[in-house]
């Protein structure tokens, strides 16, 4: 049986050779615009076919190095199997060599190449020294796309990097086709390419774009110009669809089947990395990326790597998908992740949350009812409360419990809650606890709360101040306060002027 089809993405600085050594490799001109060719730089993705000298086929998608274009990058690298980053002799690693890298990683690219070309213009050592040491997993190989130098041995790096990719041709999965290009073709009618992610796709396929929800019968589909009768994944496809318009499919779209559980979503829960430094304060503004679709959204933190992104349009994400987190401005490639749960309600950080999310990370079943409280970051060791009476509580009241669980560190107010009978049921049933005049917390959120607390005393010498608390928390100066007026009077600290002191820690100066 021939090994599964595999995609392969180029990425690399401006000008460092990655259309060159494409063309080399696979005889094609991937620069297809007229004003690529006039000025010499890629601006689209190219596409091309690469059949390995083991036989194996890979589909080859070639992005621009331009740091304008790196959303196209990311759109391009998202659904590959592995990676040719390439880096200039004469250059060494630049900017977009790096950000390119944060893509890959953000994306769980790990497999790949370094073509280090350019060699007949200067020595690569240096250059292959600098790019070994960003991407310590890749073989690195000098080539020079003038002389042909290297390019055999970069061949067989590439087929070694291939040998240990098992490729995405489940038959059973359903098919997911994030739409890169759309055009027409005259008596054909409209045409979507992209990489297929999982399943297949054949002719009479009953399919479904979204997150219009437009449905579709697939009329045709191609594989490097080749008609096929049915298309597995792990490569990159053509679908013709039968009486689709034109205007109505565009990049970033998603084609799937009727039958699959993907839905448009404004909420994700993911697990979020950032190179040290890079992580957002939450809140900001940022762009979200997935597959080839990409939003504005803003980053809730949840504690620990976990963070609520909320959209301003719609992905199409499911469980497991990776996203790519841009700094608006300026452009700058942060970090990115993975998706724990693609359809999650709107909520703050707490202990439950917690401990579902990384259920979901380690792909434990979510929904059972935890057992042991453990919140990654900080272990709950302190701080353990009573257990509350058990109290039949009217649908209401149930409601108020949760809203104040999924609100986390920043509660609504009290007069947001609805009844106030029904708020003091809650809180009589030990299922609230009242913080100031105009703010419940739930208990669990409380006790999480209490020990970042005396996390914070345990650094900072028994002191605790507001600003300390409302950073530790992320949240703002006015429930910060709150709390603290809270833990003066549950008499966990006391107040000195503007420092409230752990009570039973040793007095400052
Ligand atoms: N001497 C020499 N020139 C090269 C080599 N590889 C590429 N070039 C030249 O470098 C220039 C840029 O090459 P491209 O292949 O367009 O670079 P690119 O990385 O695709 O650029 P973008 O897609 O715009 O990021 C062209 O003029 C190439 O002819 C090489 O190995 N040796
Ligand atoms: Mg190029």
């Amino acid at each position: 049986m021939l090994a599964a089809p595999l995609t392969l993405g180029t990425a690399g600085h401006i000008d460092h050779g990655k259309t060159t050594l494409i063309g080399l490799l696979t005889g094609a001109q991937t620069d297809r615009l007229p004003q690529e060719r006039e000025r010499g730089i890629s601006i689209e993705l190219g596409y091309a076919a690469l059949t390995l000298p083991s036989g194996r086929r890979v589909s080859v998608v070639d992005a621009p190095g331009h740091e304008r274009f790196v959303r196209t990058m990311v759109a391009g690298a998202s659904g590959i199997d592995f990676y040719l980053m390439v880096v200039a002799a004469d250059d060494g690693v630049m900017p977009q060599t790096r950000e390119h890298a944060i893509v890959l990683e953000a994306l769980a690219v790990k497999a790949g190449v370094v073509a280090v070309t350019k060699a007949d213009v200067a020595d690569p050592a240096v250059a292959m020294i600098e790019a070994g040491e960003l991407l310590p997993e890749a073989e690195v190989v000098a080539i020079s796309a003038r002389t042909g130098e290297g390019l055999d041995e970069l061949r067989a790096a590439l087929d070694r990097a291939a040998a240990g990719l098992p490729g995405r041709a489940r038959a059973a999965a359903s098919p997911r086709l994030h739409v890169d290009r759309v055009f027409t073709i005259r008596g054909a009618g409209t045409v979507v390419t992209g990489t297929l992610w999982s399943g297949s796709v054949g002719r009479g396929d009953e399919v479904v774009l979204l997150p219009s929800g437009r449905r579709a019968r697939i009329r045709a589909v191609q594989v490097h110009d080749q008609s096929r009768d049915r298309a597995p994944a792990g490569q990159r496809v053509a679908v013709n669809l039968a009486g689709v318009a034109r205007e109505e499919v565009q990049r970033g779209d998603v084609l799937t089947s009727a039958a699959a559980e993907l839905l448009p979503s404004y909420l994700i829960d993911a697990r979020l990395r950032f190179p040290a430094g890079t992580e957002p304060q939450p809140g900001t503004r940022v762009q979200v990326h997935h597959g080839t679709r990409e939003t504005p959204g803003r980053l809730a933190w949840l504690g620990g790597e976990f963070w609520q992104v909320r959209l301003e349009r719609p992905l199409v994400p499911a469980a497991g998908d990776r996203l790519v987190i841009r700094q608006i401005a300026p452009p700058d490639t942060l970090g990115g992740g993975v998706v724990l749960d693609a359809r999650p309600r709107k909520h703050g950080p707490s202990r439950e949350l917690l401990v579902r999310l990384q259920r979901l990370e380690r792909g434990d079943p979510a929904d059972e009812e935890p057992t042991t409280v453990d919140t990654g970051e900080r272990p709950h060791r302190r701080g353990s409360r009573p257990p509350a009476p058990t109290v039949r509580l009217s649908p209401a009241a149930l409601a108020i419990e949760q809203r104040l669980k999924d609100a986390g560190f920043e509660p609504p107010l009290d007069s947001e809650l609805a009844a106030p009978h029904d708020l003091a049921s809650v809180r009589d049933a030990g299922r609230a606890v009242r913080v100031s005049k105009t703010l419940h917390y739930h208990p669990d959120v409380l006790a999480e709360i209490r020990n970042r607390l005396l996390d914070i005393a345990q650094r900072n010498g028994g002191v605790i101040t507001i600003a300390l608390l409302r950073d530790e928390l992320r949240t703002s100066r006015k429930f910060a306060q709150a709390l603290l007026e809270h833990f003066d009077a549950e008499k966990l600290t006391l107040r000195r002027g503007d420092e409230h002191i752990l009570r039973g820690s040793a007095p400052p100066r």
